[in-house]
């Protein structure tokens, strides 16, 4: 059973330190987040979103059911981010994002 947890961690740090060649471009996206009900969710989302190659801050509100990320334009895109979010089962749509 420990195997099963170690090796997505360390797929996850392997994906989030490999390949810089490219300049970081940093972009920040709000997500509007559904069914999240406790900071449990909320925890879930942001260490997610901290394992995400890509993305350099998050933050993540229950009460206003968003998540405000920060991420490197050059690897990652707001629908890519509500994917990820969506995946684990909270609905997350784009609601803003910075002009391109
Ligand atoms: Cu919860």
């Amino acid at each position: 059973m420990k195997l099963l947890l170690i090796l997505p961690v360390l797929l996850l740090s392997l994906l989030s330190t490999g390949c810089s060649q490219a300049q970081a471009e940093p972009q920040t996206v709000t997500l509007q987040v559904k069914g999240m009900t406790c900071e449990n969710c909320v925890k879930g989302i942001e260490g997610t979103l901290e394992n995400t190659a890509g993305v350099m801050e998050n933050e993540v509100s229950l009460e206003d059911r968003t998540a405000t990320i920060t991420y490197d334009a050059n690897k990652l895109s707001p629908e890519k981010l509500a994917k990820r979010v969506s995946s684990l089962g909270y609905p997350a749509s784009v609601e803003s994002a910075q002009a391109e």
